[in-house]
């Protein structure tokens, strides 16, 4: 048997029930097994295939807090360390329902190939909760993240692991989180990113993912002789990763008709309101149906349904596994000429065999999503500096970011006779830098 398939098999052997965190090795190592069966023999002595996908350590933890009835309430707590060969362990907290262990895994493992594409000094690591913050006051979710962070502050600090937000978690969570970091710790620190701008948050950290992804989706469709300009653009999503590609997307010239959440989506066929949206979510946190309200042109449908819709580019920017192989074959058969995932793995494994056998341009997350990490780097080194950067600074330095990991995926997949699959490409320019510096380490 393959290295490659030993090592996926012991992973579903290992790791029962964690179906989303076998379905991101898998997609990893399928696509690296050019790269993996030139060097197998050294690999395998190396145990390096065992090594990337066990994570350096795991935790999880209680987490009490009181309600507004008085009630004791308990969730469960989550930080995957994963792997920490190319920097301190960086990677988002998604406070879900859904959130368990495989989940907080596969977020951690694609998190250090992400990390390693920005070319910049960070690890792979991710968090969470399963505390579901949807309805919850200000005073809930204020004695939730101080509960949490009351944990998790034993384990992480600007140097050795630096959580930011991810579903859930936004701007609110962060500054809750970081106050009481500070208050136990002692340290005014880059501990966390994506902080409050008054209290060392770096400008565009709010934009920096859905720019970052509409900068990647611009370079690989310039690359294919195409561009944005009077596009039709569908997302599904209206949180933080779609508000702001959609914002992007009208300004490199495009229509963006579609956004969705939970429980419905809406398609506004006279283009999406981006300011009636980010009112609806950041400021109001409401649903979907007060913008088909505020709106005439716009339809609200209950469910999910976004694909259906006749697009030139196709955006998830929801959560994984939400573009099925039915979605991908309405997209095919619709002319849709690329797909860009905002969110990470929002496409089943099928699905994306699909659309790239179909031809489609397919950015994977890992690479197109990857601006919002990046520019949490950059908060790290303004953190650092005890400076901030200007907004077109930032900007600027994340668009370039961008256009370099494209430019990286591009290369590898020509580089191994895979030219145009990005999957592939991303993978292996991702892979490299890890995989020196964990040989140049030593085993540990
Ligand atoms: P938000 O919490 O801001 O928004 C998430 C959006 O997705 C909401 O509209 C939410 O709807 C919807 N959603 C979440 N879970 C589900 C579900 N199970 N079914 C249907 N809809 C769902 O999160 P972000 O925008 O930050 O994250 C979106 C995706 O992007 C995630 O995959 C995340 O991992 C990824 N990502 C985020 C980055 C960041 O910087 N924030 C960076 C890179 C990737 P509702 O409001 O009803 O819950
Ligand atoms: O998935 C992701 O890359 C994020 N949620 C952002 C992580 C970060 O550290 O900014």
């Amino acid at each position: 048997m393959s290295y490659v398939d030993e090592v996926i098999d012991l992973i579903v052997k290992e790791n029962p029930d964690e179906p989303e965190f076998h379905q991101a090795v898998k997609e990893v190592l399928e696509s690296l097994r050019v790269v993996i069966e030139a060097n197998e023999d050294q690999y395998r002595k190396d145990a390096l295939l065992e090594r990337l996908v066990n994570p350096e350590r795991q935790l999880k933890f209680r987490v009490p807090w009181v309600d507004d009835e008085g009630q004791v309430q308990v969730n469960t707590g989550y930080r995957v360390q994963f792997n920490s060969a190319i920097g301190p362990y960086k990677g988002g907290l998604r406070f879900h329902p859904s959130v368990n262990v495989g989940i907080i895994k596969f977020l951690g493992f694609e998190q250090i190939f992400k990390n390693s594409l920005t070319g910049l000094p960070i690890g792979g690591g991710k968090g969470g909760s399963n505390f579901d913050p949807k309805g919850k006051s200000d005073r809930e979710i204020m004695a939730f993240c101080q509960s949490f962070m009351t944990e998790l502050c034993k384990y992480i600090g600007a140097d050795t692991d630096v959580p930011a937000g991810d579903i859930g978690v936004g701007g609110r969570e962060i500054g809750y989180l970081y106050g009481q970091y500070k208050r136990i710790r002692g340290l005014s620190e880059g501990v966390l990113t994506g902080k409050g701008l008054s209290f060392g948050g770096s400008l565009a950290r709010t934009e920096a993912t859905g720019y970052g992804l509409l900068y990647f989706a611009d370079a690989m469709l310039r690359a294919n002789g195409e561009s944005f300009e009077g596009k039709t653009v569908v997302v599904s999503g209206a949180g933080n990763v779609a508000i702001y590609a959609i914002e992007k997307a009208i300004q490199l010239g495009a229509k963006p008709v579609t956004c969705s959440d939970s429980t419905g989506w809406i398609y506004d066929p006279e283009g999406i309101d981006v300011e009636l949206l980010k009112e609806i979510k950041e400021v109001k946190r409401a649903r979907l149906t007060e913008y088909a309200a505020a709106r005439d042109s716009a339809e609200y449908h209950e469910g999910r349904g976004v694909w259906s819709i006749k697009c030139d580019v196709a955006l998830p920017c929801a959560t994984q596994n939400e573009l099925h192989l039915e979605d991908a074959k309405m997209l095919v058969e619709n002319g849709t000429i690329a797909v860009a995932e905002g969110a990470n793995m929002p496409t089943t494994l099928e699905a994306t065999n699909y659309l790239i056998d179909n031809g489609i341009l397919f950015a994977p997350g890992k690479a197109s999503n990857a601006g919002g990490v990046a520019t949490s780097a950059l908060e790290m080194s303004q953190n650092s500096q005890r400076l901030s950067w200007t907004f077109e600074e930032v900007d600027a330095k994340l668009k370039d970011i961008m256009e370099n990991i494209f430019a990286n995926a591009d290369r590898a997949a020509k580089e191994y006779g895979f030219e145009k699959n990005y999957v592939v490409g991303a993978n292996i320019a991702g892979f490299e830098k890890v995989v020196d510096a964990m040989n140049a380490q030593g085993i540990v």
